[in-house]
């Protein structure tokens, strides 16, 4: 038994709603990208609006200029793709020297009123799998997860081939 690995055979949440996704999810978990940038009190915010079309804001502490600490105030637009579950995420910051950036988005598991679990590759390598991905498990409770969510979180994480490369996102530390 080997694990497929493969960025293209990544199972996504089947039947995605996304306007029962919409609303506040608070990052409780991140598997960070090369070149990391959000680091802490993660906060995302999801609207779709009257055509359906999603848009997000994000709220996280960052670190600019290898000193600067400041809040960042993100904003997102989704473009859809074949598969309701997987978008893709154009995204600026509120400053100019925050990262822009055109992420994929993909929703891989979420019971919309608890957790969520979120992936992106940004960079595949020959053999199909990533090489530069991040993943956030996100929360309708600042609190964190529930106990009952854990399984299927841990689950997921280990399908996507991201076990154990979480860290913890803190919530509520002074700017
Ligand atoms: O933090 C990193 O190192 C990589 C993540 C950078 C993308 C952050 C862009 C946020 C734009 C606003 C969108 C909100 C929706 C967030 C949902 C999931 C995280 C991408």
């Amino acid at each position: 038994w080997a694990q497929d690995c493969q960025v293209d055979n990544i199972q996504v949440m089947q039947n995605f709603n996304r306007t029962k996704y919409a609303g506040t999810w608070y990052a409780v978990a991140k598997k960070d990208p090369v070149g990391l940038f959000l680091l802490d009190n993660i906060v995302a915010q999801f609207n779709i609006a009257e055509d359906g079309q999603m848009t997000a804001t994000a709220e996280g502490r960052v670190i600019i200029l290898q000193q600067w600490e400041l809040c960042a105030h993100m904003f997102a637009t989704f473009e859809d793709t074949y598969d309701p579950a997987k978008f893709k995420m154009k995204y600026w910051g509120a400053a100019a020297n925050l990262q822009t950036g055109y992420d994929d988005h993909w929703v891989i598991s979420t019971d919309y009123d608890n957790y969520a679990v979120h992936y992106a590759c940004r960079e595949k390598g020959y053999d199909g799998t990533c090489i530069d991905s991040y993943s956030f498990v996100f929360s309708r409770h600042p609190t964190g997860l529930r106990p009952e969510d854990q399984y299927i979180v841990t689950q997921k994480k280990q399908e996507i081939c991201l076990l154990g490369k979480y860290r913890r996102v803190q919530h509520n530390v002074s700017p």
